[in-house]
C-alpha cells in the first residue's frame, strides 16, 4: 500500500495562516505510528498528481495496483471561491489530476478499479421538487417523432452550487468517458457532509490524530457547530439556517471506501455511482440540536453563499445499506465526543478565523464585510 501526497493542505494552512484545531504529526511520525499500532505498513511518495505525469505512469507501473482510491483534489467550497486565484486553482488541480490518473493507467495497460471521492453537491441543491436523488443516473423517457418512446439512463443533471462542486461535476464526465472509451472500472462516491473526528484506528495513537478543520474556510458545518459550543461561541448560522444537506460520520464515510474496494465494477460495466450519505437534516436544525445538548447560543449571520435558502432532500443511499453498510446516526454521544476533542485542543483555536468570509459574489461580499 502507498500513500501519494504533495501534500498540497499543510502548504494551503501556510498560505491562509491558519492551523488544525488538532495538532498533526509529521508523514513519518504519522506512518511510523501507523505501524506502531498494529496496521498494515505503508510507504509514501511525494509527488503531485496534477503535474507530475511521467512520475505518476512510472509509479503505477513500478506497483501495478489492484485499486487506486483517489482523494487527490482541493476538498473546499469556500476556499475555491475566495479569489480568481483560488478558482483556478481548484480547476487546475482537481480537473487535471483526475485526467492525469485516468491517463495514466490507460497508458500503463493496467486493470486498475478506480475509486474516486466526490460530492452529493453534484445534483445541486433546490430543484429536486420532492424527487428522491437516485445513485448518479436518471432513468429517462425521451419521444420519438414517430410518437413512441425509448427510455435512457443518464448521469443525474449536474447543478453545482461553487467552482469546487464544479470540478467534480467535471469529473464525473471523464469518468463517463474514459470507462466508456477504455473500459476503464470505477466507483465514484458521492460522498455528504463528514462529521466527527477519529476512525478506530486512528483513535489508537494521537499522532494519527485526524484534522479538525473549524474556520470559515475548510471547516464543516456540523464539526464548525460542535467545535463552536465547546468555546462558548455563538453557532454561525447562514441565513435562516434552511438549507438541507447529506451527512455521514467519518467511521461510515471509511467504511464505504472499503465497501466500494471489496465490490469493484465488473469488466464493461459503467461507473457506478454510490450516494455515499446517511442521513439528511436542516443545518439550523442541527444548530437547535447542538444548542440543546451544549447550551450554545444560535446566531443567524448574512449567507456568504449564493444557495436556495431552503430546500428539501431526499436520497438514495441502498447501494451501501446492501452492501451492508450500518449507518452511524446523529447521537447525543457521538456528538459530546466531538464537542470533547474541541475543549481538549481548545487553545490552539483562533477565535478571529471562525467567521466564513469568503463571498460567492460581489453583494455578498459587501453583506459581510460592510
Ligand atoms: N453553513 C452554515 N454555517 C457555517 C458553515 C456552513 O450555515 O458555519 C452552511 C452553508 O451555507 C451550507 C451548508 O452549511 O449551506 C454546508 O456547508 P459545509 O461547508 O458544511 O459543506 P460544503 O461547502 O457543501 O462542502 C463540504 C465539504 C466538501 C463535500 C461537501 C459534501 O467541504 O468536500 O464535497 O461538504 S456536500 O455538501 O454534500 O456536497
Amino acid at each position: 500500500m502507498v500513500i501519494v501526497d504533495n501534500l498540497s493542505r499543510r502548504k494551503i494552512d501556510v498560505e491562509l495562516g491558519i492551523t488544525s484545531l488538532t495538532p498533526i504529526a509529521t508523514v513519518e511520525d504519522r506512518l511510523k505510528a501507523w505501524q506502531e499500532v498494529g496496521a498494515q505498513p505503508m510507504g509514501f511518495v511525494l509527488l503531485d498528481l496534477a503535474r507530475e505525469y511521467e512520475r505518476l505512469l512510472q509509479l503505477l507501473r513500478d506497483e501495478a495496483p489492484d485499486a487506486v482510491v483517489h482523494f487527490a483534489e482541493q476538498r473546499a467550497a469556500p476556499y475555491s471561491m475566495k479569489s480568481s486565484a483560488c478558482k483556478r486553482y481548484t480547476v487546475d488541480n482537481n480537473v487535471n489530476g483526475t485526467h492525469n490518473l485516468l491517463c495514466a493507467i490507460v497508458e500503463s495497460g493496467l486493470d486498475v478499479h478506480v475509486v474516486h471521492l466526490g460530492t452529493m453537491g453534484v445534483y445541486g441543491y433546490g430543484s429536486h421538487r420532492g424527487a428522491t436523488i437516485p445513485e448518479g443516473y436518471l432513468t429517462v423517457e425521451v419521444p420519438q417523432p414517430d410518437g413512441g418512446r425509448f427510455t435512457e439512463q443518464i448521469l443525474h443533471p449536474a447543478n453545482p452550487g461553487s467552482v469546487y462542486h464544479m470540478s467534480k461535476t467535471l469529473d464525473q464526465l471523464l469518468f463517463f468517458y474514459y470507462n466508456k472509451n477504455d473500459a476503464l472500472r470505477i466507483t465514484d462516491l458521492h460522498q455528504g457532509i463528514v462529521w466527527g473526528t477519529n476512525t478506530n484506528l486512528c483513535g489508537k495513537d494521537p499522532r494519527l490524530i485526524n484534522r479538525f478543520d473549524y474556520d470559515g474556510d475548510y471547516g464543516t458545518v456540523l464539526n464548525r457547530f460542535l467545535m463552536q459550543a465547546a468555546i462558548h461561541y455563538p453557532l454561525t448560522v447562514h441565513g435562516s439556517g434552511g438549507q438541507t444537506r447529506a451527512f455521514i460520520h467519518i467511521r461510515d464515510s471509511v467504511k464505504c471506501v472499503q465497501l466500494a474496494l471489496d465490490n469493484p465494477p465488473v469488466p464493461g460495466e459503467m461507473v457506478k455511482i454510490f450516494n455515499q450519505m446517511t442521513e439528511s437534516h436542516q443545518v439550523g436544525q442541527l444548530a437547535q440540536k447542538v444548542a440543546h445538548l451544549t447550551g450554545a447560543e444560535v446566531a443567524h449571520l448574512p449567507n456568504p453563499r449564493n444557495e436556495a435558502k431552503d430546500n428539501d432532500l431526499t436520497v438514495d443511499n441502498r447501494c451501501f445499506l446492501d452492501l451492508g453498510l450500518e449507518p452511524t446516526t446523529l447521537d447525543d454521544g457521538l456528538l459530546t465526543e466531538v464537542v470533547d476533542v474541541a475543549r481538549r485542543y481548545a487553545e490552539r483555536c483562533d477565535r478571529r478565523r471562525i467567521p466564513c468570509t469568503s463571498a460567492w459574489t460581489r453583494t455578498q461580499a459587501e453583506a459581510i464585510n460592510p
